[in-house]
Formats: structure tokens, C-alpha cells, sequence
């Protein structure tokens, strides 16, 4: 059956006269709706969710809302305006004009980029596909699926890349793409993070927290590269991972707001109390946060790499808003990295800049997760409470890097394996956290409701009311 490309797949890479691009996607397109009936969310696959759907670049095209069926959700392709004068921005060939094709030499080295990044997209929608079912609200609903659907389109876009740049091999990634899967044993998603398991509604928020801030970390550095179609690419996708961290942020927020409420009722902050209560206690929150910081940390690799140093010598992937930095060819200098000594201290090794890009993009990335804790804990401290969120050191709990596999406390001092299993339930959540967070979870299905556990959203989706019925259940 073929494809009418104008209204299905809205795109502004002229798919209607590639030939090329539409018989690739004529055999990938009904294997992507396979994935997403087998691997998507489960059920509401026939719930018409209030939606905004990307039909153009432009301000008034990217955000169109209405009520869709997900099967029948528009997954368009595009990429940001072009600049007919975009220089090489970094690296060796600074100044140089950007690449419109791939360079040979670059051509496995681009693809396996790519494909790392798309292969954290449909990853992440396997890791949702049960949420639906406890849904703090038909808001909540409407945002998982809204990031759902969104990430189906970044993978869209990965995979358009595969397709018009990569001919065979590029078709054959694209293809092992939906055959990866979160969690498998046999065939599992590339990076760590991707398979770790998100059932409920507070792992959730912290993904979203803190995992796709990562993604706007890595898309903001690959939206530097000098393979032009690959930057635009990103940087349009940058405006709709926007959404997605926000709706982690303000998740936690309502958290943490509800949590207070209960606290001020009680008049106590007893972590038992506050849980029979059927709120969500700091301690616990803050066992969470420890979990997905610390393993969205191990997404920008080692903090010594020659890989990252070979990105940024040739032009393949830069630091996000390279603009703002004077020395676009950090040839010069070192970027002190803590590591561990070997003898149960620490470090500081000299890395060369080049090479220090990963620790480098972390430390950003490290200053931006803060913001959301000094926002909390303000909120914390007007309610009268003694209790802060922190962030647990970078040394914390990492699998990937000079303190992969090194136990540390959540400061960062290095301590026996023993000593960290002892306090690993102190530190981390535990079997019976987990359960005690899975069993707050309910679908709450009258619009303008939310769960107990969690405060109302202080304003709803396209100015619409919170109470608006973002997802029409019959
Ligand atoms: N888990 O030299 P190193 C997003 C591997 S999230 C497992 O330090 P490099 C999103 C690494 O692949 C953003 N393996 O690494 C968020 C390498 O393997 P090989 C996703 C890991 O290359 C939410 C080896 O360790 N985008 O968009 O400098 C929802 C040595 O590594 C991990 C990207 O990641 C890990 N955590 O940097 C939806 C951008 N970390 O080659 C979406 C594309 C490292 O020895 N990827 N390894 O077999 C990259 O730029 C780089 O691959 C990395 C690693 C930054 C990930």
C-alpha cells in the first residue's frame, strides 16, 4: 500500500520528490506502527488524546493541538531552516563550510553517533508503555503520551537521517532500531540508562528530570556538528525536549507540593507518618533522585576520552552553545578531573581539553539539574521544614568512567564495597520504597482530579484549564 506523503508524514525535506527516501520509508514506515502496537504504550491506542503535532518548522506550525488517535499521530520529519552561511563552527577545520553529505572518513563514526542517539528514542517509550494505567490524572495522561509520541518522532528523525545519508547500512541500523529492546537479555538498548525499568509515576517524572536533560545536552552538542543536516536535525528537536523536561520538573514540584501539605496537616515530618498519609516521604524522593541522576550521569561517557576528542578535532560533535566559548580549537589547556587515586582516595588529573569534552558537558549539565533543587528546596524551607534535596556527588553510584564500579557515599568520599551495601538501602531505592511508591499509583480518570500523592498542575497544556479532558477515555 503506498503512502500519500503530503498528509501522513508532514516533512520539509521535499520526501514527495525522493523516491529514494519514500521507498525506504515505505518499508520502514508500517514496521515503526508494528513497534508501536507491540512496544508503545499499552491500550488507549484507540483514546483520543489532545495532542500537538509538528506540521511545519515555523512558530505557528510546530505546535499544533488537537485530539488524536497515537496510531494515527502525524510522525513528520524536519529540520530547522537552513543557513546558507554556516561555517564549521570547532575543531580542526574551523571556519571551514559544513558538510552536506558525509565525509567517507567520518561515515561509520557519524552513523554509530546517530544511532546511539536514536536508539535512546523508542527506548524510552518501551520504558513508559505500562504508565498509562496509573495516571495521576488525564493531564498527567496526556503529557506521558504527548512525550510518547514525541520521542517516536525523534526517532523519525534519526532514522530519516539513516535513510537519506547511510543508502544500505543506514536502512539496516534503522531497521535494528525497532529491534533492540529496553531490558532485553538478548538484545538490549545501547546506553545503561535505557534499560533500566520505569513503572511508576515518580521514576517517571525524575527520567524526565534528569535523563532528558541529558538529552538536551547531547542534542545541543550535536546540533554544533558540522554535518549541517544532522545540526538541524537537532536543534529542531530541541523545541520539543523542552516539553519533556518540564514535565519532569513540574511533576517533582507537585511532589514535593502535596508532600508539604501532608506534612503541614501532621504537623510532622516523619517519613512513616507522611506515608501513611499516602504521600510520597523526601527521603524516599530523594533515594530516587540519587538513582537517575546518578545513572544520566554515566550518559556523557568517560571523563577522559579520546572518542569525545576525536569528535571535536574533526567537526563531528561540539559543545553545546559553542558560540559562547572564545577558543574554538581547545588545542591548549586541561580541565582538572577528580579520579580515584587506586588507593582509596582521590586524584586530580590534568586532562586535555579536547579529551575533557565529556566532563566537561557533565559539569553544565550538573549546574542545570541543580536549578530544580534550589526551586524545591524554597519551597521546602517557606513550609518551615528542615529538609533538603541535594544532588549526590558525580562519584556516586557510576557504572561508566574513572569512578565506574569505584563505591563511593553520596558526597563523593570513597568507601569499602562493604560499607556501601550496608547503606545501599539508605542510599538508593529499596525493594520495599518501590513498592510502597507503586502502590499510590492509580488511574484518576475525572478530568480536573489528581491523584493523592501529587498536587494539581498549576496551569494546563495550550492554555486550556488544568480541569480541561485532555484525554477522552470512551
Ligand atoms: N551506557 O569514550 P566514552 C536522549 C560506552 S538522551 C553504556 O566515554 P563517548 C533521550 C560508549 O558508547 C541522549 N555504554 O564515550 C533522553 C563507548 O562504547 P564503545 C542520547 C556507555 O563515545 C530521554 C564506551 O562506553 N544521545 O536523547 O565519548 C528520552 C567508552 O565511552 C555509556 C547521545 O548519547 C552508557 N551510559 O561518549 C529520550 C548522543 N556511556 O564505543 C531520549 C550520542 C558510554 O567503546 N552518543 N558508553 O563500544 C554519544 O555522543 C556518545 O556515544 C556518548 C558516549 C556520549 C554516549
Amino acid at each position: 500500500m503506498g503512502i500519500d506523503y503530503q498528509s501522513r508524514i508532514p516533512n520539509n525535506v521535499s520526501l514527495d520528490s525522493n523516491k529514494t527516501l519514500q521507498r525506504a520509508l515505505e518499508h520502514w514506515q508500517p514496521a515503526f506502527l508494528n513497534w508501536w502496537s507491540e512496544m508503545g504504550p499499552t491500550d488507549f491506542q484507540a483514546t483520543d488524546v489532545y495532542l500537538r503535532t509538528a506540521t511545519s518548522v515555523d512558530t505557528k506550525g510546530w505546535a499544533t493541538y488537537g485530539y488524536v488517535r497515537m496510531p494515527e499521530y502525524r510522525w513528520g520529519i524536519f529540520l530547522a531552516e537552513p543557513d546558507a552561511d554556516r561555517r564549521v563552527g570547532f575543531g580542526d577545520d574551523y571556519g571551514k563550510d559544513v558538510w552536506q553529505q558525509v565525509p567517507g572518513e567520518f561515515r561509520s563514526v557519524l552513523r554509530r553517533l546517530i544511532v546511539t542517539q536514536g536508539d535512546t528514542e523508542p527506548a524510552s517509550v518501551e520504558q513508559q508503555r505500562m504508565l498509562g494505567h496509573t495516571a495521576p490524572s488525564l493531564f498527567d495522561l496526556r503529557n506521558l503520551f504527548q512525550v510518547n509520541v514525541e520521542e517516536g518522532r525523534h526517532l523519525w528523525a534519526m532514522v530519516y537521517l539513516l535513510h537519506a545519508y547511510f543508502g544500505r547500512d543506514g536502512r539496516e541500523e534503522a531497521e535494528q532500531l525497532l529491534a533492540r529492546h529496553s531490558g532485553s537479555v538478548d538484545n538490549p538498548r545501547i546506553l545503561g540508562t535505557f534499560n533500566e525499568p520505569i513503572t511508576d509515576w515518580l521514576s517517571f517524572f525524575m527520567f524526565t528530570y534528569f535523563t532528558d536533560r541529558d538529552g538536551k545536552y547531547q542534542l545541543k552538542s550535536l546540533a554544533e556538528s558540522s554535518f549541517d543536516p544532522l545540526a538541524r536535525t537537532c536543534t529542531f528537536m530541541l523545541t520539543e525536549e523542552a516539553h519533556h523536561m518540564a514535565v519532569g520538573e513540574t511533576g517533582i514540584g507537585r511532589i514535593v507540593r502535596r508532600t508539604l501539605e501532608v506534612m503541614k496537616e501532621l504537623n510532622s515530618d516523619d517519613p512513616d507518618a507522611i506515608k501513611r498519609a499516602g504521600a510520597i516521604d523526601f527521603q524516599t524522593l530523594q533515594r530516587y533522585l540519587n538513582f537517575w541522576f546518578s545513572s544520566s550521569l554515566d550518559l556523557f561517557g568517560a571523563e577522559s576520552s579520546s572518542n569525545a576528542a576525536s569528535y571535536f578535532a574533526t567537526g563531528i560533535k561540539g559543545r553545546p552553545d559553542e558560540a559562547k566559548y572564545a577558543d574554538h580549537l581547545a588545542i591548549d589547556g586541561t580541565y582538572d578531573v577528580a579520579v580515584p587515586d587506586g588507593r582509596g582516595g582521590v586524584k586530580i588529573e590534568h586532562v586535555p581539553m579536547r579529551n575533557a569534552m565529556n566532563e566537561a558537558v557533565r559539569a553544565s549539565y550538573v549546574k542545570d539539574c541543580e536549578r530544580g533543587m534550589v526551586r524545591w528546596n524554597r519551597a521546602i524551607e517557606t513550609a518551615g521544614f528542615d529538609v533538603r534535596l541535594t544532588l549526590p556527588s558525580t562519584r556516586f553510584r557510576r557504572a561508566i568512567g574513572a569512578w565506574g564500579g569505584v563505591p563511593t557515599d553520596p558526597a563523593g568520599t570513597p568507601i569499602s564495597q562493604a560499607e556501601f551495601e550496608a547503606n545501599r538501602e539508605r542510599w538508593l531505592p529499596s525493594e520495599s520504597d518501590r513498592a510502597f511508591v507503586r502502590s499510590l499509583m492509580q488511574l484518576v480518570t475525572e478530568p480536573g482530579k489528581v491523584a493523592g500523592w501529587i498536587a494539581q498542575p498549576d496551569r494546563g497544556i495550550n492554555k486550556q484549564s488544568p480541569d480541561y479532558e485532555y484525554v477522552r477515555l470512551n
